[in-house]
């Protein structure tokens, strides 16, 4: 029980070293040389031994460029420019765990592997932006209540609550709604939605803006809409 209690102490406040799985998280577009941890340390492998060193497994493994590895200290640093969203193991994902092993080796008989799961964090880089300023969309006086037409979503290449969760029609008298459904590949299904029934003699166009709703930023999307007179079947 004992044990169990150390455990959760380690778990929050420290890189966790599980059958030398050593766990860490550093947040995209961080400065280079922002220390991530340390291997030796955190693998419990300090010692006096001066031939001790660390080095990536696969050093053709093009995520090690990433990272800056000490040879002889263990320590793991950012090598260069980490981009999320460039990288390929994270797109179309929520969380963006890159995995790399680590040989820990002396001149002597030790040869340890030791693997990282390195979380890279999401943040606020990228703009949602609509791939139009403006549409103009006709729709038939005779159209019926809940009657939906599909427009172009906002692309925003964050994830989650840092990419576009919802959208809005200004004003909300319009006698339109959006509907908004979420694509992994981080666009979406924008869909205008009938609310109201249409009388063209009585108002023959629409201008609202379909906004879309983001953490910092809000934008317009102006949508021109034309009333067509209804077709009646003779
Ligand atoms: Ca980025
Ligand atoms: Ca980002
Ligand atoms: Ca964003």
């Amino acid at each position: 029980m004992a044990f169990f209690k150390f455990l959760g102490t380690v778990l929050i406040c420290l890189p966790v070293v599980w059958g030398q799985i050593l766990h860490y998280n550093v947040s995209e577009e961080s400065a280079l040389g922002t220390v991530i941890g340390n291997i030796a340390s955190d693998a419990n492998l300090t010692s006096n031994d001066l031939t001790m060193e660390y080095i990536f497994l696969s050093q053709s493994n093009p995520l090690t460029s990433l990272f800056h590895l000490e040879e002889k200290t263990g320590s793991l640093s950012v090598g260069m420019r980490i981009d999320r969203e460039s990288l390929s193991q994270c797109k179309f994902e929520t969380e963006c765990l890159l995995n790399l092993d680590v040989i820990c080796r002396n001149s002597g008989s030790f040869y340890q592997k030791v693997e990282l799961k390195i979380k890279i964090l999401d943040i606020n880089d990228n703009s949602p932006t609509f791939p139009k300023d403006s549409v103009r969309l006709s729709v038939s006086e005779g159209s019926l209540v809940g009657t939906s037409f599909p427009i172009e979503g906002a692309v925003d290449k964050d994830a989650g609550h840092y990419s576009v969760n919802s959208y809005r029609v200004v004003p909300e008298t319009s006698p339109f709604s959006v509907q908004f459904q979420k694509n992994v590949d981080g666009s979406s299904q924008v869909r205008l939605v009938l609310d109201k029934t249409l009388d063209r003699e009585i108002q023959n166009s629409y201008q609202f803006q379909v906004r879309k709703i983001h953490i910092e930023y809000l934008s317009i999307y102006y949508l021109l809409t034309s009333i067509k007179p209804a077709t009646f079947i003779s």
